[in-house]
């Protein structure tokens, strides 16, 4: 279902207009003024609304950066012409791709929005969606092969992440004991320049950035070898949302492989799925009503209280009594605030409702946890967050990066595309599912 004419759908449309750069959306202009991976995703599926031919370019042109051994990078830096306003740029990274690009990755969403676009694609001309899709099919497949080869060597079906930045939710505090081994030395000086568009308060702090950049270094001394990097991180985490992430990009790659005839990649994706199910699974703590990533390092569990730690409700069928509890912590978390789920759970001496990933409602977090309440049939919370979403916009933020959950203020930069792509899809359909 379209999303109804109103004056917020108009705007939301706009922002991704306005934010266009000849067949990609930057996340924001100046903060953000390159194409990211998962931004990207978010944002084909709110074109997907209105315009389908626009969802497709979007993935089509995230997928010029895919490197020869399939990962797709966090950033494609299509176009220089804005760079100065963002660090660290393509000469930090020192990567070596025909288009430049960063040397890490993101959470996978890309399958996930492959299948929306093609399902509204499908509804007007099947057998064009079907010839349009089947390259991106095909680049999101490699990629998968890639998360699997690249960073869960050992075959334990979590997949690890090298990089804070590879989570998506850069300075959380999940990433706090780990990321307190990483040296705060750099080869080059750290030229910060998100505080020149964001107050300083919104933002990670400068010894996270300097942790940042000597991973950066680390990797680039690598030779961005995935197997060298693998074997000198000194930041490992096998990660849960983006475990969950992964697992259902590989359901929806099934449902591909499946209506492409393609027996062999469905029958690899099948058991792909099955080891991650099940390695998943395995990381509820049924104590903290939530699961947990693990430190690679250490070996220790990460048992800091993040968003993260309910995101595998995204692609899990969760027995009913792991997802009543989950659900009331959820819930607990979410009382008395706004905007959604906050990204850390208010009143620990972790939260911090105004600095970015510390603390503020996320849109498109709200969004994928919207999707795996329905998948586990609780339509009750999964309207309350996809409501109390479209309040915020509607009545405070606007179409902010992030939002205080306490004032429902909005944070960080304004006309925000994947804010906008949350508010198309979850005032579009009932269900909130961008399907
Ligand atoms: C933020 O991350 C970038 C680094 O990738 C940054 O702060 O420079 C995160 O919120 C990330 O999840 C997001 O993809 C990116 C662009 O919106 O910004």
């Amino acid at each position: 279902m379209p999303p109804p004419d109103n004056k917020f759908v108009a705007k939301a449309k706009a922002i991704l207009e306005a934010n266009d750069r000849n067949g990609y959306t930057v996340p924001t202009h100046r903060l953000y003024p390159f194409q990211w991976n998962w931004d990207s995703a978010f944002v084909a599926m709110g074109f997907a609304q209105f315009d389908v031919d626009r969802a497709f370019r979007e993935l089509e042109r995230l997928v010029e950066g895919q490197w020869a051994d399939g990962m797709i990078p966090h950033i494609v830096f299509h176009d220089l012409s804005g760079a100065d306003s963002y660090y660290p740029g393509p000469a930090v990274w020192g990567t070596s791709h025909t288009v430049a690009t960063s040397g890490i990755t993101q959470p996978p969403v890309f399958a996930i929005a492959l299948r929306a676009v093609h399902d509204a694609a499908a509804a007007v001309d099947p057998a064009a969606a079907n010839a349009r899709t089947l390259p991106l099919y095909e680049a999101a497949l490699k990629w998968q092969r890639w998360w699997y080869a690249a960073r869960d060597p050992e075959n334990t079906g979590l997949v690890a992440l090298l990089h804070p930045w590879e989570s998506g939710s850069d300075n959380s505090p999940a990433w706090d004991i780990a990321l307190a081994r990483v040296p705060t030395t750099t080869i080059k000086p750290v030229v910060r320049k998100d505080t020149n568009h964001v107050a300083a308060a919104m933002r990670p702090h400068d010894q996270d950035y300097a942790r940042f950049i000597h991973l950066v270094e680390t990797y680039a001394d690598a030779g961005w070898d995935p197997a060298q990097q693998w074997a000198t991180a000194p930041f490992k985490i096998a990660e849960i949302q983006t475990t969950a992430i992964l697992l259902k990009a590989g359901e929806d790659l099934a449902r591909f492989a499946a209506d492409f005839g393609r027996a062999s990649d469905a029958a690899d994706l099948a058991a792909l799925n099955a080891r991650t199910r099940a390695a998943l699974l395995a990381q509820w703590r049924p104590a903290l009503n939530r699961f947990v990533s693990r430190d690679l390092v250490s070996g220790a569990d990460v048992d800091a209280s993040t968003h993260a730690g309910f995101v595998p409700v995204l692609a899990l069928d969760l027995d009913a009594p792991v997802a009543r509890a989950m659900v009331a912590e959820m819930a607990r978390w979410s009382a008395g605030k706004l905007g959604g789920l906050p990204t850390t759970e208010p009143g620990t001496p972790i939260w911090e409702p105004k600095r970015y990933w510390r603390g503020p409602v996320w849109a498109v977090i709200n969004w994928l946890l919207i999707n795996g309440l329905h998948r586990n049939a609780h339509p009750a919370f999964a309207d309350q967050l996809r409501e109390a979403t479209l309040a915020v916009i509607e009545t405070t933020a606007g179409f902010a990066e992030y939002f205080d959950p306490d004032t429902g203020e909005g944070c960080g930069g304004g006309d925000f595309s994947w804010t906008a792509a949350a508010y198309l899809c979850l005032r579009g359909v009932d269900r909130g599912d961008g399907s």
